[in-house]
């Protein structure tokens, strides 16, 4: 199926999953796990990909993260699917976190078929910000493909398990060659778990 298709099973949804402190299930590889369970509940059929340790980006002194990812396909809306996503975050004691920076389950919206939300300006706007303003602006909508899927080998390499061959909808380049695209150093800090 054409991953912006709508069958039966909806369109091609894409998550990352990440977590660098302990919930109320245990170490983030638990919580992860868990949250799977909960996804399976809530969306049916769940890929999931290996499971990496990652350096905490910005580099600094946060503990290491778990990260994976996920794939599923959904009728669900974008905002209907980001609901469920926040509602699973927040039984995992996402408000539970010790302080800025470390957080127990963080779920995020990558890709929800082709679709591109709110609209193409706002998507580009927010893609291209320079990273000296990421730190200090965040987007009041919900921004797909994720604004930063692009950059980031701990999205990247999960996903890359499960949907090598999905294509960013404004950027016409697979997972796999967006990866490729970053440098080696980064790639190499992603180790399998
Ligand atoms: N998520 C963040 C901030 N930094 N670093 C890594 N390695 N993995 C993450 O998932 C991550 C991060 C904000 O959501
Ligand atoms: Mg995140
Ligand atoms: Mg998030």
């Amino acid at each position: 199926m054409a991953q912006g298709e709508l069958n039966e099973n909806g369109v091609l949804v894409l998550v990352a999953m990440g977590g660098n402190a302990p919930s109320h299930v245990g170490d983030p590889h638990a919580t992860i796990l868990s949250a799977l369970t909960s996804m399976r509940m809530t969306f049916g059929d769940v890929a999931i990909s290996n499971f990496y340790q990652t350096p905490s980006f910005p580099a600094g002194s946060d503990p290491d993260f778990i990260n994976a990812a996920c794939a599923f396909h959904s009728a669900l809306s974008a905002p209907d699917t980001l609901a469920a996503l926040h509602q699973i975050e927040a039984d995992f004691g996402r408000e539970r976190r010790l302080r800025w920076g470390q957080r127990t389950l963080d779920l995020d919206l990558i890709a929800h078929g082709d679709k591109v939300l709110p609209d193409m300006a706002t998507q580009n706007y927010w893609r291209t910000l320079p990273p000296e303003r990421q730190k200090n602006q965040t987007p009041d909508a919900l921004i797909v493909p994720h604004p930063r899927v692009q950059d980031r080998a701990f999205v990247l390499v999960p996903l890359a398990d499960v949907a090598a061959d999905w294509v960013h909808p404004l950027l016409g380049q697979k997972v796999t060659e967006m990866l490729s695209r970053l440098p080696a150093s980064e790639r190499a800090d992603i180790k399998l778990l």
